[in-house]
């Protein structure tokens, strides 16, 4: 998968897209990025990507022009395969789990990072094929949210989680929390491990882990445990 990337400030990509699960993606082929800095595909001298609201107001609005010619020149080297167009902007729908499973299978996503008040409309109208909000919390612009959906996407797409913590247990067990885990020492600071992860007795240990899990569930996410309510936010 190749995603393209739009922002104001590429150089906060970098630290995250190397290190980690996302970096041994790029090593093993999984997943490429092309990280695409706004101001490149401005043409005035002050490289200037945002502007006043037409209408007044305060705030400043980001250009289409620069966008549009920076997706534009994307999407040209896509030599027609398939691409989404995603704009990270507060007013998208919320990301699931479902939605990044549903990337995870394109080959190209182009994701460009909203800022400042807002961008223009006709990004929105006629550039963007979908909007993705991370969640109703206020940030200061779109590079975290794409950093956020990059790495849900990066994990699901195949070959790149080892089978060790792989996928078909995550569908198992994804509609419980998870249970306790512990490690080393079994007595810390006089803190027991509860006995029965110590008995070596699987099918006990497997017994009390989901009893765990479903009462974890019922004290702090009960909507988990209603099939409608799951389909609705998207959980499935
Ligand atoms: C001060 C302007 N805001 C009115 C309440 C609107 C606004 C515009 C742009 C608020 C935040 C931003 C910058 N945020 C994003 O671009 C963003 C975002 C977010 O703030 N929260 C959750 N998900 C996302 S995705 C992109």
């Amino acid at each position: 998968m190749i995603i393209d990337v739009v922002t104001i400030f590429p150089k906060m990509f970098d630290a995250v897209l190397n290190e980690s699960i996302i970096k041994r993606a790029q090593a093993k082929g999984k997943v490429k990025f092309h990280i695409h800095d706004l101001r490149d595909y401005t043409s005035d001298k002050h490289r200037k990507v945002d502007d006043r609201p037409f209408g007044g107001g305060a705030g400043m609005v980001m250009r289409p022009e620069p966008i549009f010619n920076c997706v534009e020149k994307i999407k040209s080297k896509l030599k027609g395969r398939e691409s989404k167009t995603i704009l990270l902007c507060p007013q998208g729908r919320k990301l699931t789990q479902a939605i990044a499973k549903g990337l995870s299978k394109l080959n190209n996503i182009i994701l460009i990072c909203g800022h400042y008040e807002g961008v223009d409309e006709r990004v929105r109208k006629n550039l963007a094929d979908a909007e993705v909000s991370i969640g109703d919390y206020v940030l200061t612009g779109g590079e975290l949210p794409a950093m956020v959906l990059i790495d849900a996407i990066t994990r699901l797409i195949p070959g790149v989680l080892g089978d060790k913590n792989s996928l078909n247990f995550e569908s198992f067990e994804g509609n419980l929390l998870e249970h306790p885990h512990y490690t080393r020492p079994s007595n810390f600071r006089k803190i027991e491990v509860p006995k029965v992860l110590l008995s070596g007795d699987h099918s006990r240990i497997e017994a009390w882990r989901i009893k765990e899990a479903e009462s974890r569930t019922r004290e702090r996410r009960p909507d988990l445990l209603l099939p409608k309510l799951r389909r609705k936010n998207g959980q499935d």
